[in-house]
């Protein structure tokens, strides 16, 4: 009866599971050897940084020794680092970048 089934309804519903967002730092790293004018190609060639912010990105490294870049999913962030550190090398720059979890 609704009287004696209060309370005792299964709940069979399934719960709409929604994906967290888990995002990745890319960061840039300060060295002695690597133009300024390299940093700030590859920040907004490759992060798609406007030239304001790629140069407040490399300054910022310079100073402090470290800036984050930008924030990506896992396979983006890493894909990005990889291709910048690729594109220094070959140029014989020792440019360094990190991921790391937000
Ligand atoms: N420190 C480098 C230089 O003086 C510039 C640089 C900035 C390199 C940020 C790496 C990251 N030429």
């Amino acid at each position: 009866s609704a009287m004696s089934d209060i309370g005792l309804k299964p709940k069979l519903q399934q719960k709409t599971k929604v994906e967290k967002p888990k995002l990745y730092k890319v960061i840039l790293l300060n060295d002695d050897y690597t133009p300024r004018e390299f940093v700030v190609l590859i920040l907004k060639a490759e992060f798609r940084l406007d030239m304001a912010q790629a140069e407040v990105v490399m300054l910022t490294a310079h100073q402090k020794g470290a800036c984050v870049v930008s924030v990506y999913p896992k396979d983006v962030a890493e894909t990005k680092t990889t291709r910048a550190i690729d594109a220094a090398s070959k140029l014989g720059y020792p440019l360094q970048l990190s991921v790391e979890p937000e």
